[in-house]
């Protein structure tokens, strides 16, 4: 069956506030220059570049009471929640360019605004290496991209747990982390505390990518906003060596291709954010290539011989 999509709206958010090292900023155009807009548009879909979000710079400084650079984590997330919302409001939807990954943070309760307001339910699917659930009192470096998840689920400071108002975005029963294989110890502790669905590496060897996404994609309706956050350090190094966080072990090219091309076929998807690509740690841009070959695949182009 094939597919059209509603109007993409592209935005940049260059920064690496909450990461560990530098170099994500870089993301949205290495991402541009490897011709996401041209790939998505070639598909039939109808592109618009919004260009990049403005927000604070990156002071690097060292943690104050467990978290590093919290206040202009907090205004870039803002920034970026205002812009998510905007562009679903408008009936388009919204990729994200990171960035580090605490900005899914914004981006996911810029959605779960949107949902609230029409009466969508929310699914979230995270893709990455890493669950991003530490807190100030658990996390080993203070970086902020490592608690995103915690933070949307009402862990963290109040600012961050707080951004839209008077309660945290979501609840951790919508989502779904696929590829998780680098969990900190006392993060292990918190996630089965909070309940998180978590589709490991030693699961997906063990039944299979297919079994997996049909798993993390089942019960969602018509009435479903599907979120996408792929964490690009979600891929196994060899395929994208292009990340601050690299942890071996990860998909390979094919299982990432029926991943994406699952989420496809579920018909659902209704934002996306690609996140953490380091350009400065890449060679050539072959990540950023990799990166938009898969979301080529959220887009349908593997579902070629299924028309
Ligand atoms: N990311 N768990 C580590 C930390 O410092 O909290 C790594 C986090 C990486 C986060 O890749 O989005
Ligand atoms: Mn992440
Ligand atoms: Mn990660
Ligand atoms: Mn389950």
């Amino acid at each position: 069956m094939s597919r059209t999509y509603p109007p993409v709206s592209i935005i940049g958010a260059p920064t690496d506030v909450g990461a560990g090292d530098r170099g994500a900023r870089l993301g949205p155009e290495a991402l541009r220059i490897a011709g996401l807009a041209e790939a998505l548009a070639a598909r039939g879909v109808d592109v618009l570049d919004r260009g990049n979000l403005e927000g604070p710079r990156n002071p690097w400084q060292g943690p104050v009471d467990g978290y590093r650079h919290l206040d202009e984590v907090t205004e870039w997330n803002r920034r970026v929640m205002e812009a998510m919302h905007a562009e679903l409001a408008a009936g388009r939807m919204p990729i994200l360019l990171g960035g580090d990954h605490c900005l899914g943070l914004g981006s996911i309760t810029g959605v779960a605004r949107h949902c609230r307001e029409t009466g969508k339910k929310l699914r979230v699917l995270w893709l990455d290496a890493h669950a991003d659930f530490n807190t100030s009192q658990v996390t080993p470096s203070g970086n902020i991209h490592g608690m995103p998840v915690a933070c949307l689920c009402g862990l963290g400071p109040r600012q961050l747990t707080h951004l839209d108002g008077d309660a945290p975005a979501i609840t951790p029963d919508v989502v779904r982390q696929i590829g998780i294989r680098s969990v900190d110890q006392g993060e292990k502790k918190l996630v089965k505390e909070h309940g998180l669905d978590i589709y490991d590496m030693r699961y997906i060897d063990e039944v299979g990518m297919k079994r997996v996404m049909e798993e993390a994609l089942e019960g969602m309706d018509d009435d479903t906003h599907l979120h996408v956050s792929f964490d690009v350090d979600f891929l196994d190094p060899s395929v994208a060596p292009g990340v601050g966080t690299t942890v071996p072990g990860g998909p390979n090219y094919r299982e990432a291709q029926l991943c994406m091309e699952m989420i496809a076929d579920s018909g659902r998807m209704a934002s996306l954010d690609i996140m953490e690509l380091n350009p400065i740690l890449d060679r050539n841009n072959q990540t950023a290539l990799v990166a938009i070959d898969l979301v080529e695949s959220l887009f349908g182009k593997s579902t070629l011989m299924r028309d």
